[in-house]
C-alpha cells in the first residue's frame, strides 16, 4: 500500500464558498432541485427518518414547504403505513380513495374517523361503493354528546341528490361549483353513481397557500418512508407501496453491504413498486456510491458519522468528514446522473450551499428540525427554557426493545441478531435541542440562507451554484473569524445559535 493514510477529509467547518461576480439577487434565486432521478422539489430539504424528527405531521409540513419528509421506521409496519396514508390524504387536488362511512354507522364512529384523518365530514356509501349521501360538521352539529353513540348516520346525513361531478373534472370547474353551490366537499362519481374521489375546498385553499408544495401527479403531497433490509423489510416495503409512498429509503448506517444492495435491486425489479423511487444509503466513498448505483438506486444518501447525535466515528473509528464524503460520492454519482443527498452534520443554513457545491442535490436534516413544533414528542422545560428531545437511531434508547418484540431500528446498525439489550453497541446518543417554533419559520430561514449563498456565488439555479461554486479551505483561526467574535451576544438571531 503506497499511502496508508490516503487523502485528507474535510467537513463543513473546514471550507467556505468563494464570493463571485453576481447579477442575481436572493429573491430571484431558484432553489428547485432533484430528489431522485424522477422526482423534483422546490427546496433541497429532507427531514431525517428518525423517531424524534419525522412522522406524518413533519412530513406534511416538509412537503408543503417544497421539501420532503421521510417517515422513520422505528414503528410497526401498520403504524408507519398509517403515517404515509395520513400525508397522502392531507392535501390533494383530488382524494382518489376518500375515507367513507355507511348509513348504519353512528355519529360517534364518524367523529372518530374525522379526528383520525383530520377531516370535517365523510361521503356515505353503500356496500358496492354507491354514493348515498354525505355527512359533515353541519349535519352533526346539533346531535348532543349523549346521543352521538345512538344516532345513526342515515338519520342526519344530507341525502342524494347531492352536488357531484364526474371523475376528471378540471380544477377551475370544481372551484366554480364550490362557489355556485356554497359547498365545501365535491364527491366525484362514475356513470353508475359509485364514489370515485372527492375534492375539498380546503385543499384548494392550501394549494394557494403552499404554491411550492412537493406533490405527485394527482396533486397529493409526496412522502418518503424508511425501511431496512432484514426480517420483514420486504413486507414493510410492499405495505408502504400500497399506502401510496412516493420514495422508499433503504436506511442503514452502511449502505455498501450485501443486504442493502440486494433489497434495492429487488425493489427496482418489483413490478408493484415500479412507480416508487428507491434511495439507498448511507455511504461515504466513491466505491460505496458506485455499489448503490449498480444496485439501481434512484438517489444516494451520503453520510457516515457526521450526525450531531452520532458516535459511529468514535465508537467504531469509521467515517469520512462530510464535505469530502459528498465530493467522493459525487465522482461516481455525477457520471451516472444519480442525485446525492448529503445526510447529517449540517449546523447552519450556510452548510446547505456547501453540501450542494461539494456534489449533493439536496440535504437531510435532523437536529435543525428536531426542535420544531412538527417533530414528534412534547416540549420539555429545563430551567424555564423550552426544548424537545432528540436522539440518534443508534442510541441505546432507540435500539432497546423495552417490552416490544423488536426494535425496528436495530438492523440500521446491523445488530438485528443481538440477543439482549445489554449486548447492544450504541452508535448514537440521546439529548435535547432548543425549541424553534413552527417548521415554516425554520424552513424559511434555511432556504433564505441558501438564497443568500446563491446571490454571493452568482448562481440563479442550483445547477449553476454547483457549477460556479468554489471552495477555499480555512483554518481554525478562519473558523473563529467566521463566527461572531469578541462580543457578547445579547439579542437572539433567528438563524444563529452558538
Ligand atoms: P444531524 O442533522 O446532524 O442531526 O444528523 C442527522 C442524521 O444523523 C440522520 O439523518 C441520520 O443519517 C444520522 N443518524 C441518525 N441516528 C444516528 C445515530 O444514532 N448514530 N445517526
Amino acid at each position: 500500500q503506497a499511502d496508508p493514510f490516503g487523502f485528507i477529509g474535510l467537513t463543513y467547518d473546514d471550507v467556505m464558498l468563494l464570493p463571485g461576480h453576481t447579477d442575481v439577487i436572493p429573491s430571484e434565486a431558484d432553489t428547485s432541485t432533484r430528489l431522485t432521478k424522477r422526482i423534483s422539489m422546490a427546496t433541497p430539504l429532507l427531514s431525517s427518518a428518525m423517531d424524534t424528527v419525522t412522522e406524518s405531521r413533519m412530513a406534511v409540513a416538509m412537503a408543503r414547504h417544497g421539501g420532503i419528509g421521510i417517515i422513520h421506521r422505528n414503528l410497526s409496519i401498520e403504524d408507519q403505513a398509517t403515517n404515509v396514508d395520513k400525508v397522502k390524504r392531507s392535501e390533494s387536488g383530488m382524494i382518489t380513495n376518500p375515507v367513507t362511512t355507511t348509513s348504519d354507522a353512528t355519529v360517534e364512529e364518524v367523529d372518530l374517523l374525522c379526528g383520525q384523518f383530520r377531516v370535517s365530514g365523510l361521503p356515505v356509501v353503500e356496500g358496492d361503493g354507491k354514493l348515498v349521501g354525505i355527512i359533515t360538521n353541519r349535519d352533526m352539529r346539533f346531535v348532543s354528546p349523549f346521543e352521538r353513540s345512538t344516532t345513526l348516520v342515515r338519520d342526519v346525513m344530507t341525502r342524494m341528490p347531492l352536488i357531484t361531478a364526474p371523475v376528471g373534472i378540471d380544477p377551475d370547474s370544481a372551484v366554480a361549483i364550490f362557489a355556485e353551490h356554497k359547498i365545501e366537499k365535491l364527491p366525484l362519481v362514475d356513470a353508475d353513481g359509485r364514489l370515485r374521489g372527492l375534492i375539498t375546498v380546503k385543499d384548494f385553499d392550501k394549494s394557494e397557500k403552499y404554491p411550492n408544495a412537493t406533490k405527485d401527479d394527482e396533486g397529493r403531497l409526496r412522502v418518503g418512508a424508511a425501511i431496512g433490509f432484514f426480517g420483514d423489510a420486504w413486507d414493510r416495503a410492499m405495505t408502504l407501496v400500497d399506502a401510496g409512498v412516493d420514495v422508499i429509503v433503504v436506511d442503514t448506517a452502511n449502505g455498501d453491504s450485501a443486504g442493502v444492495l440486494d433489497i434495492i435491486h429487488r425493489l427496482k425489479h418489483e413490478p408493484r413498486a415500479s412507480h416508487v423511487d428507491v434511495i439507498g444509503g448511507n455511504v461515504a466513498t466513491r466505491s460505496g456510491a458506485q455499489a448503490l448505483i449498480d444496485a439501481g438506486a434512484d438517489a444516494i444518501k451520503v453520510g457516515v458519522g457526521p450526525g450531531s447525535i452520532c458516535t459511529t466515528r468514535v465508537v467504531a473509528g469509521v467515517g469520512v468528514p462530510q464535505v469530502t464524503a459528498v465530493y467522493e460520492a459525487s465522482l461516481a454519482a455525477r457520471a451516472a446522473d444519480v442525485p446525492l443527498i448529503a445526510d447529517g452534520g449540517l449546523q447552519y443554513s450556510g452548510d446547505i450551499a456547501k453540501a450542494l457545491v461539494a456534489g449533493a442535490e439536496s440535504v437531510m436534516l435532523g437536529s435543525l428540525l428536531a426542535g420544531t413544533a412538527e417533530s414528534p414528542g412534547d416540549l420539555v422545560f429545563v430551567n424555564g427554557k423550552q426544548f424537545k428531545n432528540y436522539r440518534g437511531m443508534g442510541s441505546l434508547g432507540a435500539l432497546q426493545t423495552r417490552g416490544k418484540k423488536t426494535s425496528y431500528s436495530r438492523d440500521r446498525y446491523f445488530q438485528a441478531d443481538v440477543p439482549s439489550d445489554e449486548q447492544l453497541i450504541a452508535e448514537g446518543i440521546e439529548g435535547q435541542v432548543p425549541y424553534r417554533g413552527p417548521l415554516s419559520a425554520v424552513a424559511y430561514q434555511l432556504v433564505g440562507g441558501l438564497r443568500q449563498s446563491m446571490f454571493y456565488v452568482g448562481a440563479r439555479t442550483i445547477p449553476e451554484l454547483k457549477e460556479r461554486g468554489r471552495f477555499v479551505r480555512i483554518t481554525a483561526a478562519g473558523l473563529k473569524e467566521s463566527h461572531p467574535h469578541d462580543i457578547q451576544m445579547v439579542v437572539e438571531a433567528p438563524n444563529y445559535r452558538r
